[in-house]
């Protein structure tokens, strides 16, 4: 795969982890949400993957804030929107296929189980299959989030079992650095890649916590695309904690100018992905 000329930076400005009460800088209200997004798409970001909050700033899959937060991204700024289906470890599988009710530009996949810290990620082949089958039907592009290196495997499963997604395009987030997968490493990620499948079209990674600058560096220099966000990493540098998602995006949009390959445009992030305007 030859590497593409423009990076594509996906901020994953939330997640379902953190807790608001010891980050408070940590986006969780819908005002929050669309300000990081607007933000972060100034400075480079062209995809928003993006976890909900309740009121009291606890992870949810909410139907209407869901579909509020798809709404409102969309309607103030031009960047893909992703919305995670892995939730938190503790959301049941049937109510994470709901996340599709709200009409996403994108959804992730994850292409399979994995040991997460004191915690199970739990994605079996029928939730895959499920999930992956129920994205083409809705015209939702899955990004296939890969946490170890036998994921790879089963998602080489279901590309055989299924044909490609809507839009045609496969791209593959790996999600490196989560105690119980592949390591942040640059041959962690090299190895990865060597297993990719022939029908994947692009690629990006991300590290999870002191991996996070080695493995946007790596995938850098590997002619890949980055993920960055407080989802990911909240350590700027030694002893200065993150204090907004978009001095991650502005740093990885210098290295990604620096090694002569700018951020993508939302335009361009949309024909590489293969994702259907629904601007
Ligand atoms: N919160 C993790 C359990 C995804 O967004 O699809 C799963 C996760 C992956 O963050
Ligand atoms: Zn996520």
């Amino acid at each position: 795969m030859a590497a593409s000329p423009r990076t594509l930076i996906t901020v994953a400005p939330t997640g379902a982890e953190l807790d608001k009460a010891r980050v408070p800088q940590l986006p969780t209200t819908l005002e929050e949400l669309v300000e990081t997004a607007r933000s972060c798409e100034e400075a480079g970001a062209a995809v928003v993957h993006l976890h909900i909050r309740d009121a009291q700033h606890r992870p949810t899959l909410d139907g209407g804030r869901l579909k509020a937060a798809v709404d409102a991204v969309r309607e103030q700024t031009s960047l893909v929107v992703q919305l995670s289906t892995g939730g938190s470890v503790h959301d049941p599988l049937e109510q994470r296929l709901t996340v599709l009710d709200a009409e996403p530009d994108s959804c992730s996949l994850t292409c399979g189980t994995v040991n997460f810290g004191d915690d199970v990620f739990l994605n079996p082949w029928g939730f895959m299959s499920e999930l992956y089958v129920q994205a083409q039907d809705r015209e939702v592009v899955p990004e296939f989030e890969v946490f170890d290196l036998g994921q790879l495997a089963s998602l080489a499963r279901l590309l055989d079992a299924h044909g490609l997604p809507f839009g045609g395009k496969v791209h593959v987030d790996f999600v490196t650095g989560v105690p119980g997968g592949m390591p942040g490493t640059t041959a962690a990620l090299v190895a990865g890649l060597a297993a990719l499948p022939p029908e994947v079209t692009s690629w990006s990674a991300t590290g999870i916590g002191r991996s996070h600058l080695p493995v946007l560096a790596a995938a850098l220099s590997a002619g890949g695309h980055v993920r960055v966000g407080m989802e990911d990493n909240l350590v700027y540098a030694r002893g200065r904690q993150v204090q907004h998602n978009r001095e991650l995006v502005e740093r990885a949009a210098e290295l990604a100018t620096l090694v002569q390959r700018p951020p993508m445009s939302t335009d361009e992030a949309r024909e590489l992905l293969g994702v259907r305007d629904r601007r």
